[in-house]
C-alpha cells in the first residue's frame, strides 16, 4: 500500500467527469487500498479517485469517530437513487482545497446504490454526515466541488487565492 498525491484546486483534472468502472481487477483493488490509506493519512473522511488523478467513478468514505476503529466504505459506480426534500447545512472542507471551509446546504438523506470492493451490489440509506460526504464525493465524480454550491463571490475569492499561491510557488523555479 502507498500514499497517493492529492491534486488541488488549480489542477483542471478536478473538473473532469469520471468514467464508469467496467471491472474490479487487481489494479483497481490496489487503487482502492491506496485511497483508503491516503484518506486516513490526510486525514479526511472521504476521497474520490479523481483527487488522486484517476478519472474513474470510485470513492471511499470513513465517518467513524476518533475513538472508534476505522470503518472505510467503498463505492464503485455510485448512483443516487433518492434524495430527501429536507435539507441540512454542514461546514464542508475538501482535501483538494486545503484550509478552506464553508457552509453547504444539501439534501439531508440520500439512498445510494454502488458496488463494493468485492463487486457486490449494495444500497445505503445515508443521513447526517455520511449523507453529506457521499454527496460531496459523488459531486467530485461529475467534476463538481463544494465551492460550486456557495456564492460566486466566495467561490471566485478562493479560486483567486489558489491561483496566486500557485503563481508564487512557480516563480523562482524556472530554469534560466
Ligand atoms: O475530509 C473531508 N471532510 C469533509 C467535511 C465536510 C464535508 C465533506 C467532507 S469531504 C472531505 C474530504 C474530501 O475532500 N473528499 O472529497
Ligand atoms: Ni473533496
Amino acid at each position: 500500500m502507498s500514499l497517493r498525491h492529492i491534486i488541488t484546486l488549480n489542477d483542471p483534472k478536478l473538473r473532469l467527469v469520471s468514467t464508469p468502472i467496467e471491472r474490479i481487477d487487481d489494479l483497481l483493488t490496489r487503487l482502492i487500498d491506496d485511497m483508503i490509506e491516503t484518506m486516513h493519512g490526510a486525514p479526511g473522511i472521504g476521497l474520490a479517485a479523481i483527487q488522486v488523478a484517476e478519472p474513474i467513478r470510485l470513492l471511499v468514505v470513513d465517518v467513524a469517530g476518533k475513538e472508534d476503529p476505522p470503518a472505510p466504505l467503498v463505492f464503485v459506480n455510485p448512483e443516487i437513487l433518492w434524495q430527501s426534500d429536507d435539507r441540512n447545512v454542514y461546514e464542508e472542507g475538501c482535501l483538494s482545497i486545503p484550509e478552506y471551509y464553508a457552509d453547504v446546504e444539501r439534501p439531508a438523506s440520500v439512498r445510494v446504490r454502488a458496488l463494493d470492493r468485492d463487486g457486490k451490489e449494495r444500497e445505503v440509506l445515508a443521513k447526517g454526515l455520511l449523507a453529506t460526504v457521499l454527496q460531496h464525493e459523488i459531486d467530485h465524480l461529475d467534476g463538481l466541488l463544494f465551492i460550486d454550491h456557495i456564492s460566486k463571490l466566495k467561490r471566485d475569492r478562493v479560486i483567486k487565492k489558489f491561483q496566486k499561491a500557485a503563481k508564487r510557488a512557480g516563480e523562482g523555479s524556472h530554469v534560466l
